[in-house]
């Protein structure tokens, strides 16, 4: 008592077009006279290409994380921006409207660094 050719109806329903992952980049609202700077997060810190900027020039930080997921947050300012390890970068622009030290946090809570997580930027 065979099956016989009900054998392979083996459906092949092809994963096509699910692994696209979409590069959510928000290009379009960085001023063209914003300072660009590198931000790259890991477990546990932040690492910055530049950490002096001006008064009044918008900052344009290139957000990436290379090593798991973090928020990206700024002290006294409503910026709060999720990245994960293999996203495309985010940009986050940011206008200091007066001088002196700046803290970068991680407000997604990554492990047992999570509190070190503290870098420092200056505005002169
Ligand atoms: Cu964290």
């Amino acid at each position: 008592m065979k099956t016989g050719w009900a054998a392979l109806a083996v459906a092949t329903v092809m994963l096509m077009a699910g692994g696209c992952g979409q590069a959510n980049q928000s290009t379009s609202k960085v001023p063209a006279d914003a300072v660009k700077v590198k931000v790259v997060a890991s477990d546990f810190k932040w690492s910055l290409s530049q950490t002096d900027f001006a008064v009044g020039k918008p900052i344009d930080f290139v957000v990436s994380s290379k090593q798991g997921t973090h928020g990206f947050s700024i002290d006294g300012t409503d910026i709060s921006q999720t990245v994960s390890q293999g996203d495309a970068p985010v940009n986050v622009v940011f206008t200091p409207k007066k001088a002196g030290t700046y803290t970068i946090r991680c407000d997604v809570y990554c492990g047992s660094g999570h509190q070190d997580m503290v870098a420092k930027f200056h505005v002169h």
